[in-house]
């Protein structure tokens, strides 16, 4: 076949070619073949060594046309897959927003949490600022001032961990309210939540570390019937207008007198249930009139002033709140606990 023939051959099937192909690879694939160092139109450059001399000029530019028109189509053949190949990627790799996907996990606030903020937003209606302190504490704010002096057998009760001879981790959040009426003038109106803690073993129902609030009220004329109502009021909004309370004989050191307090039985209200055992009675905290010689301690003119406290726990409430049986479940932090509560 002359050079010519070959050369009209070469362009027809790289045309033919150039119009069947599928992908930037063998796009290559033809570029090597026919132009590469190995290919074709190389192959015949070489090749015109065999030819008379007098023909190579015209040949050699015949072949060098065509190589440039191979080129030109070719670059034209890549550009035109190019876009498809990107075109295609775009369509494939679009991200549909408004796909229905898997919901991210959401947890809750921790139920002790959701009470403590329940109890200080009724509080806080009824004109009781929140103070908070240190949960290491001196034996003086912890113990001294609640009239608990050293070797009083109440202490046996609050038997809490030491850093020495006088530095504890609270007991009760009351230190705080020592502060209170030390660095204050009445009226006081207070309460303190946070956490506590106690030397007791773990189970069910107990935990050496938990969460209290405390209550203070110190003025000119504070009565028993003042802690009477201020609680019935937090046990109406807490759990319903139908809930009363009940107040029974008790012993704190720190008040005199002092009272446990039951609420009216939320789940059979007050006729007597499981939950209850029978009684239609839930104790749920201790409360009393702050004793003359506290208030004095803490530089109160117990002549002129009075004052009435109550200590809630807040585990307590949580757990009746949901239905939470075992208090260790509040430590353990499983969210499908918590994702249900609300
Ligand atoms: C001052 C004077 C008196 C706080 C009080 C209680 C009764 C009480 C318990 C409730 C459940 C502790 O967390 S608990 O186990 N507390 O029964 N607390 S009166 O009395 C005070 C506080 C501060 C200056």
């Amino acid at each position: 076949m002359s050079v010519v023939d070959t050369l009209r051959d070469i362009k027809e099937r790289v045309e033919s070619e150039l119009n069947t192909l599928d992908g930037s690879a063998s796009l290559e694939n033809l570029r090597v073949k026919v132009l590469g160092k190995k290919g074709e139109l190389t192959a015949l450059l070489k090749g015109m060594g065999q030819l008379a001399p007098e023909e190579r000029p015209k040949v050699g530019a015949q072949i060098n046309e065509v190589r440039q028109w191979l080129t030109a189509r070719m670059d034209e053949a890549q550009a035109r897959i190019q876009a498809a190949e990107r075109e295609a990627a775009l369509k494939r790799e679009t991200i549909d927003v408004t796909e229905p996907r898997p919901l991210p996990k959401v947890g809750s606030e921790h139920p002790i949490t959701l009470v403590m903020n329940e109890l200080i937003e009724c509080f806080t209606g009824l004109g009781f600022d929140v103070m908070e302190g240190p949960e290491v504490e001196l034996d003086h704010y912890n113990f001294e001032l609640m009239n608990l002096p050293k070797n009083h057998p109440a202490r046996d009760a609050q038997d809490t961990f030491y850093m020495d001879d006088n530095i504890v981790l609270r007991t009760h959040t009351s230190p705080m309210q020592a502060r209170a009426m030390l660095t204050r003038k009445p009226p006081i109106r207070i309460i303190c939540p946070g956490r506590v803690y106690r030397a007791d073993e773990v189970d069910a129902t107990h935990s050496p570390v938990f969460h209290q609030m405390e209550g203070l009220v110190v003025d000119e004329h504070v009565k028993m019937s003042d802690l009477r109502g201020t609680l019935e009021v937090f046990a109406k909004k807490l759990y319903g207008e139908d809930v009363t309370t009940r107040f029974r004989p008790s012993f704190f050191p720190f008040t005199e007198p002092s009272a446990e307090v039951d609420l009216t039985c939320v789940n059979c209200h007050g006729k007597g249930c499981r939950i209850c055992k029978g009684t239609g009675w839930i104790e749920v905290l201790g409360s009393g009139m702050v004793n003359p010689k506290v208030l004095e301690m803490c530089g109160i003119d117990s002549s002129k002033y009075s004052g009435f406290a109550f200590g809630i726990g807040l585990e307590r409430i949580a757990m009746q709140r949901y239905g939470i049986r075992d208090m260790r479940l509040l430590y353990e932090g499983d969210a499908r606990l918590f994702g249900q509560l609300r």
